[in-house]
Order: C-alpha cells, then structure tokens, then sequence
C-alpha cells in the first residue's frame, strides 16, 4: 500500500533522539506518525516512544481518538508534538497536527490543483494542552507522496523534491540538504501505492 523511507540524526553531541515515527499497517488500511518528544535526551525519547507504542496499539482508531488516546499516555511523562495520517483501502486520508511537525502532501500529477498541500497543524503540545481537534481528510491518487518533518528540519524543500525518486532517496535528501544543526531531526516519506499493494 504504501512505500517509504526515513533518514533522522539526533541533535550534534547527543546519542539519542526524540523524535521518532512509525508505519503501521492494519487490517484496514495504514497509520503513519511522526513524534518530536519536548525537550531532548532520555526524557524526549522516552515520551517519543511511549507515544509510538500507543499509535502502534490502537492503529485503526480514527486520528482524533489516537491524539487523545497520546494524550492521556503522556500526562505522567513529557509532551510530544505529534503529526498522523490514517489511509484506508478506499484511499481516504485523515490527517492530524498538533504542534509543529511538518507534513506536506505532494500529489504524483504535478498539473493537479493544489499540487501540494501543507497540513494545517493545530497549536498545543500533546500530553499537556489540546486544542479541539478537526482531523483534515482528503483523498489519495497513485504516487502521492506525503512528506513528514521534524523541527529540526530548516527551511522550504518542498519545490526540490524530485516526485519521482525512491522514498528513502528523497528522505535522505531533505536531511543532507535541511539539517539544522541545532535540534533532532527526522524525515518520513511515504508514497502511496494504491489499495492493492499490500
Ligand atoms: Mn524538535
């Protein structure tokens, strides 16, 4: 259904990340997930992973119910900025953003209008303040590609994308190129495959 690659570094003189991100297929479609832990270190990592293993968990929840689900997980521990999108096998997509983890979505056809679409992310930091969440949908096309990025993911790389390269090229790619130097770091792209690839 989908194919994807990821390409992260923690932040210069640390060993470990905060952010992490999962790909998770289900029975009735695939929930992707980047996570940027508060802070940095052991305690970021750790909220990062209490959170993955929560979204791995539930999969097939819709998107709102996963965020609150978060929510609840990471009251006791440090909050996370958390961006998700849940496809199903009739290629609707919901998306979610609560904090500032980039997600764009690049269509295959170039000509189409839009032919990207940033998320529009909601303010708060999951585990300490939620908004009131508005899961965006859309529908997916064959090879659209959805780009996930982490802050410390610097300026606007969305127009050197090359829409056709393998996903783990392109991840590669943003990091080399948008590295911030100052922060931990992570990018996830996912292209979609259509409903009949498993
Ligand atoms: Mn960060």
């Amino acid at each position: 259904m989908v194919e994807w690659g990821v390409a992260a570094r923690p932040r210069p003189g640390q060993v470990v990340s905060g952010d992490a991100y999962m790909v998770k297929a289900f029975n009735q479609g695939v929930l992707l997930a980047v996570v940027d832990g508060l802070g940095q270190g052991n305690q970021a990592a750790l909220a990062a992973k209490t959170a993955v293993s929560v979204l791995k968990k539930y999969a097939a929840g819709s998107v709102v119910s996963l965020i609150k689900r978060c929510h609840r997980s990471l009251m006791m521990a440090r909050g996370a900025v958390i961006s998700l999108a849940s496809i199903d096998m009739r290629a609707n997509m919901s998306w979610l953003g609560i904090g500032n983890v980039e997600c764009l979505l690049l269509r295959a056809d170039a000509a189409a209008v839009p032919s990207t679409e940033r998320l529009r992310l909601h303010g708060g930091v999951v585990g300490y303040q939620l908004p009131i969440l508005h899961a965006r949908k859309t529908v997916l096309y064959e090879n659209d590609l959805l780009i996930f990025a982490t802050d410390g993911v610097g300026g606007d790389f969305i127009n050197e994308v090359k829409r056709e390269s393998p996903a783990q090229q392109i991840a590669d790619q943003i990091l080399r190129e948008h590295f911030k130097g100052n922060d931990d770091a992570l990018v996830l792209v996912v292209r979609y495959l259509g409903a009949r690839h498993e």
